[in-house]
């Protein structure tokens, strides 16, 4: 039934021959995990491709935001969006960190830098900002906040595989930045993410954190956890390099189809490309103004959905209506007037590097043809 279906996304898979011929290499060694020869050689190609300087990988993009928050010792209180998938709160609060939610800025979806200063408090250590759908956060106000109060910043760049800023690479900003290679990301190893870090001491720190923290045979320097990347997905993540810009420019071409069908349409907004950024369209995310559209978000939605298009409501509802964060003092909706707006009205299209232009216009249409 799926097959008919036409999905938000679909993985990137690389050559099965040559997977196969890669797959022989690590059989014949007997090496399959423990920073094997792949895992060392995609660390160095994904640190040229991305140009980054140093990068540790991990078993997915869930446990570099863990690991980050306990290299650099956060404790306390960390300020973060309400905007993301709920991986990004988890990861604080998997380390006994109280989140404190400060509201978007709907002109890039991620943390309003002009709402920090009021959410800072003694308790306060660090910033956890979200390049949500790979838009880029407001990063140097971020960071003139960060340094004026002493605080950390780790973001959370799941979205942000390969996002340049004037030719710079959007993972170098913070003080470390984490990457998932989940199966639905633009760049994947099935599961999988990194870290991304400024110096070689860091990097050394994180590469014990994820094993256990042993430094040596016989001696642990810290609580670590186990969340190696094995040898199998990093030599399939080798191959899926090869073929990433191909897929991003696949994408692209998506998307100006997007956007010069859906230009039109009153009550329906996207955001257009940022000048000087090199975007990865990982998601198209639309918004229903219901009154101009004449539907709302969700008669849009489940209309789709009736004809087989299973776009997806990324990221509803926000993460501080779940039951469990519902509580905090931060996520009362007075406190985040625009971060509750975009969840209502947002929906992300199918977005990949095949979608086919038969299901391309099938999408457009529908959004058209409003009945
Ligand atoms: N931070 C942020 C900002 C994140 O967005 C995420 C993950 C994380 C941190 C944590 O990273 P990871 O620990 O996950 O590496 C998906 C992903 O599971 C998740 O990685 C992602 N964000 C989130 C936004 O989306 P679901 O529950 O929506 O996925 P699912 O299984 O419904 O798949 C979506 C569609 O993708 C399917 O309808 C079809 C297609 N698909 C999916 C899979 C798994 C395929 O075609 N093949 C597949 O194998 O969460």
């Amino acid at each position: 039934m799926d097959k008919k279906n036409i999905l938000v996304t679909s993985p990137l898979l690389p050559d099965l021959d040559e997977f196969h011929e890669m797959l022989k290499e690590i059989w014949d060694s007997k090496w399959v995990t423990n920073n094997g020869s792949f895992h060392k050689r995609l660390e160095a190609a994904l640190c040229e491709y991305l140009k980054v300087p140093y990068i540790s990988l991990f078993t997915n993009g869930t446990l570099p935001l863990i690991t980050a928050l306990q290299a650099l010792r956060i404790t306390g209180e960390v300020i973060t969006t309400p905007y993301s998938f709920v991986a990004t709160t988890h990861a604080l609060w998997w380390n006994g960190i109280r989140p404190v939610f400060v509201d978007i800025d709907p002109a890039t979806g991620g943390i309003d830098p002009n709402r920090i200063e009021e959410a800072i408090t003694p308790k306060t250590t660090a910033i956890m900002p979200v390049h949500v759908y790979g838009k880029p956060c407001r990063t140097a106000e971020i960071q003139a906040i960060a340094d004026k109060y002493g605080l950390r910043v780790i973001y959370d760049a799941a979205h942000a595989f390969g996002i340049a800023v004037n030719g710079k690479s959007i993972l170098t900003e913070g003080d470390m930045s984490t990457l998932s290679f989940h199966a639905t990301k633009v760049y994947n190893t099935l599961e999988g993410g990194a870290l991304v870090m400024h110096d070689e001491k860091m990097k050394q720190r994180i590469d014990y954190l994820k094993n256990f923290g042993f430094a040596g045979e016989t001696e642990v320097v810290a609580p670590g956890i186990n969340s190696k990347m094995d040898e199998v997905r990093a030599a399939y993540g080798l191959l899926n390099l090869r073929q990433v810009d191909e897929a991003i420019e696949a994408r692209h071409q998506v998307a100006i189809r997007y956007r010069e069908a859906l230009r039109p349409v009153e009550g329906i907004d996207f955001w257009d490309d940022m000048p000087g950024v090199r975007h990865n369209y990982s998601y198209f995310p639309i918004f229903v103004n219901a009154e101009k559209y004449g539907m709302t978000r969700d008669e849009l939605y489940f209309k789709m959905k009736e004809q087989g298009i299973l776009a997806r409501r990324y990221f509803y509802p926000l993460i501080s209506d779940f039951s469990t964060y519902r509580g905090l003092p931060s996520a009362g909706h007075d406190n985040l007037p625009q971060a509750h707006k975009m969840p209502e009205s947002v929906i992300c299209l199918p977005m990949h590097h095949e979608l086919s232009g038969e299901d391309l216009e099938k999408v457009i249409n529908c959004i058209q043809i409003k009945e």
